[in-house]
């Protein structure tokens, strides 16, 4: 039996970034306490506010996102922090080397129904020239992240961690409060018949995406020749982990709903983190027109069009664009 202390260090990070993961760790379960607890400590249900990007906030995605920043700002290695639930940059400490990007529970919309939900993270170097409270921190491409993962709050709680060289998956031990590896090498199958995208915009999207869902629909009849399922968690947290476990693609690709969001997805501390486990793991993750982690962040909130998993449904998917 492995922890994720001694994981860490065998595979050589530094003592600085263990010390950031840690911290991240630590908060995810202070989380996953809270989330296991429900109706008994008060967490569920709605406040009467709105994050930046116009979302009613939930009470758990309020003290998830406290819990976090608490944690983070008291680590003297993290300079700077970007949460989905905060409207700007938070400058931690100036002498920190990493800056740190999350969703502190992503699936907002399963928290009241017992669902799945997540707290999805990113780190990066800190830029030296930068202060702690300047947005361009962030202007890096996934690329760079030097870690990223997620804590899934589901039957057991999860970790999935990647610091660079491939897709690590840890299981919380709740007998003594730590996370043990459950997965040294996560692989997505190359090929799979399980697609995960919300049906009930299928009228707002655009050509490539319409023409590609209805070939998978045909099924065995079809161009694919084979039948395909569909599952949908409505928390990203959740379809991504299905698909690292078994397979599968996981698409919000761009649609006409509102000419302001034209993508759901934010780049920072969804689409990144989750395309760098999914490449890690032998997967792939595209916007349909490049790798998402080629995309650069020019703001902190900005949205992407997703399309991950499987290496050769995601190829197949991206075909139709070309054409
Ligand atoms: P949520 O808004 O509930 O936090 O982060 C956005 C997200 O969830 C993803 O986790 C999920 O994949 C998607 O939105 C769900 O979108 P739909 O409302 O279209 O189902």
């Amino acid at each position: 039996m492995k922890r994720l202390t001694n994981v860490l260090v065998d595979d050589k990070v530094c003592p600085q970034l263990q010390s950031v993961l840690f911290s991240i760790v630590t908060a995810c379960k202070d989380i996953s306490f809270r989330v296991g607890q429900g109706a008994l400590s008060g967490v569920l249900g709605a406040t009467q506010d709105e994050n930046v990007q116009g979302e009613q906030q939930k009470k758990l995605d309020v003290i998830a996102n406290q819990i976090l920043k608490d944690y983070l700002a008291a680590d003297n290695n993290v300079r700077s922090i970007a949460s989905e639930e905060e409207d700007t940059i938070v400058a931690a400490n100036e002498t920190g080397d990493y800056i740190v990007g999350f969703d502190p529970l992503d699936g907002s919309s399963n928290i009241d129904i017992n669902g799945q939900i997540g707290t999805i993270f990113t780190i990066f170097s800190a830029v030296n020239q930068l202060n702690a409270d300047d947005p361009a921190q962030f202007q890096q491409t996934g690329r760079e992240q030097v870690a990223a993962g997620y804590v899934l709050y589901g039957s057991s709680s999860v970790l999935v961690l990647t610091t660079g060289k491939g897709t690590q998956c840890f299981t919380l031990d709740k007998t003594f409060g730590e996370f043990v590896l459950t997965n040294d090498a996560m692989q997505v199958p190359t090929e799979t018949q399980e697609f995960s995208i919300n049906m009930a915009n299928s009228r707002f999207w655009f050509e490539p995406i319409q023409y590609y869902i209805n070939d998978l629909l045909k099924g065995e009849i079809g161009i694919r020749k084979k039948r395909y399922n569909m599952r949908w968690n409505a928390a990203m947290v959740g379809d991504v982990h299905r698909v690292l476990t078994r397979g599968g693609i996981f698409l919000y690709p761009q649609d006409k709903r509102d000419p302001n969001k034209p993508a759901k997805l934010r780049l920072l501390y969804e689409a990144n983190p989750m395309a760098m486990l999914m490449e890690n793991a032998g997967g792939k993750a595209s916007t349909g027109l490049q790798p998402i982690l080629d995309v650069k962040i020019d703001d902190l909130h900005q949205r992407v069009p997703v399309i991950m998993g499987s290496s050769e449904e995601v190829e197949q998917c991206q075909f139709y664009y070309n054409q």
